[in-house]
């Protein structure tokens, strides 16, 4: 029994619906732990590790070009909302502003609070992957990540950093929080990469 905020896919959805995953019409809030105060005017993001150091503001993100972006959500606890609709910054605009050392093959996101989460760089790299601002047309409430949050389409969505604020390039694999407590080291939805017992980086 699901009750009234869950449903199994109809048939025009259970194609974009990952296997064991139940839509919601709603969008739940899932954050281990308390949301941390952020402050746009105080607001800094920093890049560090193989790649040249830099801090960048609010007002750097916003002076990039601005998209809208059509996404679907899936949390590997097995909800997925379908449509979700986003206003941001591409990553690859972000990324073309920086030096990457060629060594880079993974990135830790860390985040306000102190969460962190890992991806392989090329995932990162996703043409569609984008920092989030605005969600459905309001800024992005704190709960959901705001005032600014990553999202990565095709991950499950702990790897969807909110209150992001650095990356951090590596070499090699280190695990997340999540990823240190027995998620999946990478969280494809489509293959069910849920759990794992193992982690990188001590
Ligand atoms: N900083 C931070 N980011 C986070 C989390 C968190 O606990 N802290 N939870 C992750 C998980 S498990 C999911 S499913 C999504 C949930 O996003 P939402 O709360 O906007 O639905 O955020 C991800 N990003
Ligand atoms: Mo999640």
């Amino acid at each position: 029994m699901l009750g009234k905020f869950f449903h199994k896919p109809g048939p025009e959805h259970s194609d974009r619906v990952p296997p064991g995953q139940h839509l919601t019409n709603g969008f739940p809030v899932l954050t281990y732990g308390e949301t941390p105060p952020v402050d746009r005017d105080t607001w800094e993001f920093r890049v560090w590790g193989l790649a040249e150091e830099r801090v960048f503001s609010w007002d750097d993100f916003m002076a990039l070009p601005q998209h809208d972006f059509t996404a679907d959500f899936h949390c590997v606890t097995r909800w997925s909302k379908l449509d979700v609709k986003w206003r941001g910054v591409k990553v690859a605009d972000f990324m073309a502003l920086l030096n990457l050392d060629p060594k880079a093959a993974h990135v830790m996101e860390h985040c306000y609070g102190g969460y962190t989460t890992n991806v392989p760089l090329a995932d990162f790299l996703r043409e569609e992957n984008f920092f989030a601002h605005t969600l459905f047309d309001e800024p992005l409430p704190p709960d959901h990540g705001g005032p600014m949050r990553l999202v990565i389409p095709h991950l499950y969505a702990w790897k969807s950093a909110k209150w992001i604020n650095g990356l951090e390039f590596l070499e090699k694999e280190v695990s997340g929080f999540w990823e240190r407590n027995g998620y999946h080291r990478r969280g494809e939805p489509w293959a069910e990469e849920r759990y794992s017992n193992r982690f990188f980086g001590g």
